[in-house]
C-alpha cells in the first residue's frame, strides 16, 4: 500500500501549508489587520446534528481540575480550519466532512483483550460517564487552540477492553471509505489513519476520548463521533472518527510514520527545543488571536506525563 517511490513532486500538505498560510496572514494583516483564520470562514459553518442521539448528555458538567492559560478559542475557528485528510489536505474541509455518516457507527475492540467486542457508538457512550475538560491542542504545523471538550478518560476504555498483560500498546484507527471521503481516494497515503499510545500512556489520567466539544456533540470536521485528545502530543497523535481499538504487544506506526519516519514519529510529544526537520517548535500561533506564544514541554502538561518516560530517554520522544 505504501508507495515508497513518490513522485518528485510530492511533499505532504502538512508541510506546505503552514508556510503559505503565515504568509497569506502576513500580507492579509498588513492589508486589512484581520487575521487569515477569521477571513477563511465561511457563512454558515455546520455544528453538530442537531438529533444527535447523544445530544441529552450536554453540556456535561466540567471537570474544573484541568485549567486553562489562555482564552477558549472561538468555536467558529475549530468549526471552519481542520486537519482532516480523508476530506482534503488543506484545511477547509468543513462543508465536505458533513458527508461523514455517524450513525450507525460501530466500535470494535480486538486483540489482546479478554473478549473482544463491538458496540454501537451510543451504547458505548452511554455506559461511560461524561465530562468536560478545557485542554490546550498544539499541531506539528506549530498553531495551537484551546478546545473545550466534552468525553470520558481513555482509562475507562481500557477498563472495558480488558487487556491482556501481554498487550503493551493501544491502536486506533480511523474509518475508511473512499466514497464518503474523497481523500481517502489519494492512493499515496496509506489509509485508514492509524494511531497508537502505549497502555501507559492512554491510561494516563490526560489521555481522553472526545464525544462533544463547545457543549454539544462534537462536529463531524472535528472528528465525531468519537476522537483521541492526547494534549501533551503533536495533534497528528488525536486521531478522529475512531472505528477500532485494538490492543497489541507490537508498536503500531501510525500513519504519518509510515509516509515520514524522520519527521513524524511514535511519541511526538510537544518540546519547543527540539525542532521539526523542517521548521522551528519553539513558538506557536494561538488560533484567531493573530497572536504568537512560546510552546512549552508537554505541551505544559509535564507534571502529569513526563514520568511516562522514563526509561525511554534513548527514543526519539519529541517527534
Ligand atoms: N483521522 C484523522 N485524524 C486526524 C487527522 C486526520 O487528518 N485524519 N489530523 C490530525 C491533526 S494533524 C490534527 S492537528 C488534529 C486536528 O483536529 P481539529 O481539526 O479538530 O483541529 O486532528 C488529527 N487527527
Ligand atoms: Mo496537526
Amino acid at each position: 500500500m505504501l508507495i515508497r517511490n513518490r513522485p518528485g513532486w510530492w511533499m505532504p500538505d502538512s508541510a506546505a501549508t503552514p508556510r503559505e498560510v503565515f504568509l497569506n496572514r502576513r500580507a492579509f494583516m498588513a492589508a486589512t489587520g484581520v487575521s487569515v483564520a477569521g477571513a477563511l470562514l465561511p457563512a454558515g459553518i455546520a455544528r453538530a446534528d442537531s438529533d444527535d442521539p447523544t445530544a441529552d448528555l450536554y453540556p456535561a458538567p466540567r471537570n474544573e481540575s484541568f485549567e486553562l492559560d489562555r482564552e477558549i478559542t472561538p468555536q467558529k475557528y475549530n468549526l471552519a480550519f481542520n486537519n482532516f485528510y480523508e476530506f482534503g489536505s488543506h484545511k477547509q474541509i468543513a462543508k465536505d466532512a458533513q458527508a461523514l455518516k455517524i450513525r450507525p457507527w460501530e466500535v470494535k475492540i480486538d486483540g489482546d483483550v479478554e473478549k473482544e467486542m463491538t458496540l454501537g457508538i451510543d451504547e458505548l457512550i452511554r455506559k461511560m460517564t461524561l465530562e468536560e475538560r478545557l485542554y490546550r491542542h498544539r499541531c506539528v504545523e506549530a498553531w495551537s487552540m484551546a478546545v473545550p471538550w466534552t468525553g470520558f478518560p481513555f482509562s475507562r476504555l481500557v477498563a472495558l477492553a480488558a487487556p491482556l498483560s501481554r498487550a503493551k500498546y493501544v491502536r486506533m484507527e480511523t474509518f475508511y471509505n473512499p466514497i464518503m471521503a474523497p481523500g481517502q481516494k489519494q492512493f499515496w497515503y496509506p489509509w485508514p489513519y492509524v494511531e497508537g499510545l502505549t497502555i501507559e500512556e492512554a491510561t494516563n489520567d490526560l489521555a481522553f476520548l472526545v464525544t462533544g466539544a463547545y457543549g454539544e456533540p462534537v462536529a463531524k470536521q472535528m472528528g465525531a463521533p468519537l476522537r483521541l485528545a492526547t494534549p501533551w502530543k503533536y495533534g497528528f497523535k488525536s486521531i478522529k472518527s475512531i472505528v477500532r481499538f485494538t490492543f497489541t504487544a507490537e508498536r503500531p506506526r501510525g500513519l504519518w510514520e509510515e509516509i515520514l519516519p524522520t519527521e513524524y514519529g511514535f511519541w511526538a510529544n510537544v518540546n519547543p527545543d527540539v525542532p521539526h526537520p523542517r521548521w522551528s517548535q519553539a513558538d506557536e500561533e494561538v488560533l484567531g488571536t493573530g497572536e504568537r506564544v512560546p510552546t512549552q514541554l508537554y505541551n505544559g502538561y509535564g507534571e502529569q506525563v513526563a514520568s511516562l518516560y522514563s526509561g525511554y530517554e534513548g527514543e526519539k520522544l519529541f517527534m
